[in-house]
């Protein structure tokens, strides 16, 4: 059967372009796959982030997870710190990854472009090694991610082929999935930048009102064309509110565009406005309602024995494969 596995890092309130590159997706594999959805909150210590905050925001996460209808009897869902086998994994892989293609991560460099090598913690740069382990002790197939995470999969894939042919079919090939539409929304007050939870200036988190949201998408930067054209180059802001619109309708945007070519920006945008609270304002509800009665608590209990019984088992093929001596064989 098979797996797919994905996760998202406590990092901040998630925005729209969380919702519809990444999390809107991962209940649709549950029919047909074994699906392993996770907190990263592991991933979300690279950058330096107030233990508070954390907390909430991977309370919120968990609920965020339920209320996209991810089930946990046809899931496992989990917090990454709560099975020790991904920092295990990870003490072992970071020999298989080197320093010159860590330092070409784009990721890496966006994130500490500014910084000098004093102020720049370790984990930020050894990101895609802590990713590997993830994906890798799962057996993952497919990994449904954002177009800005396609570099960490395939960073992963070269780590496979190396550590393959070293030590023979351990293991297990996987492959980014990416959606077609949405997969890099970007931020509505600069459209030339993604929308990022981290970087939260007039982008729409998931917790946001019904006037925020409205308001948000209402002062949305256009152009001073007039017309809705899907024209990501010439019209960035004008596409990306179309490629929003698109996605949540599971139409393509050049389609959205034909819908829209008569309308003004006004009438455009108040339509984005209503698909986008028609399908956030049940799921915040659905959200409410989890973070209130607690339930993720067992849930994430469950999710990280189950999770643990199957990473062990690829930990201990690795630790194997690389010789680590075992005393109980
Ligand atoms: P940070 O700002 O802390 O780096 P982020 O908002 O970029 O966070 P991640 O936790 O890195 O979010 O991403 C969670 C998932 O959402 C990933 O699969 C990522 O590719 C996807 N994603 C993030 N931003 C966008 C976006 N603007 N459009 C589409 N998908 C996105
Ligand atoms: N890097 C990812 C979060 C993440 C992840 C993973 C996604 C950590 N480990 C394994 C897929 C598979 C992000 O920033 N969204």
């Amino acid at each position: 059967m098979t797996r797919i596995l994905s996760g998202i890092k406590p990092t901040g309130k998630l925005t729209l372009g969380n919702y519809i590159g990444a999390l809107r997706h991962f209940k649709d594999f549950q029919e047909s796959g074994e699906v392993f959805i996770f907190i990263a909150d592991l991933h979300a210590l690279t950058m330096p982030i107030d233990p508070n905050e954390l907390r909430e925001n991977s309370r919120d996460l968990a609920a965020f997870y339920l209320a996209s209808g991810l089930d946990p009897k046809k899931c496992t869902i989990f917090l990454q710190s709560t099975v020790s086998a991904h920092a295990e994994l990870n003490a072992i892989l970071q020999n298989y990854l080197y320093m010159g293609e860590l330092r070409r991560m784009t990721q890496f460099k966006d994130k500490c472009s500014k910084m000098n090598d004093s102020e720049i913690g370790l984990g930020i740069f050894a990101y895609p090694v802590l990713m590997a382990a993830d994906i890798l002790l799962y057996d993952a197939n497919i990994v449904p991610v954002g177009e800005d995470q396609t570099q960490h999969v395939e960073i992963c894939r070269d780590l496979v082929k190396r550590f393959n042919h070293r030590y023979g079919d351990i293991l297990i090939m996987p492959r980014a999935q990416v959606t077609k539409v949405g997969a890099r929304i970007m931020s509505l007050s600069d459209p030339s930048k993604k929308m990022s939870k981290s970087d939260p200036k007039g982008d729409i988190f998931l917790k946001d009102d019904e006037k925020t949201i409205r308001k948000k998408i209402m002062s949305a930067v256009t152009d001073m064309v007039g017309k809705v054209n899907y024209d990501p180059e010439n019209q960035p802001g004008v596409s990306n509110l179309l490629t929003i619109y698109a996605a949540l309708s599971d139409i393509t945007p050049q389609e959205a565009a034909e819908k829209f070519k008569d309308s003004g920006y006004g009438d455009f945008k108040k339509a984005v406005a209503d698909k986008v609270l028609e399908e956030l304002l049940p799921f915040k509800a659905r959200y409410e309602e989890i973070i209130a009665s607690k339930t993720y608590v067992d849930i994430l209990n469950e999710g990280a024995k189950k999770a643990e019984a199957v990473a062990k088992k690829t930990l201990k093929r690795v630790q194997q494969a690389v010789g680590l001596l075992s005393l109980n064989d």
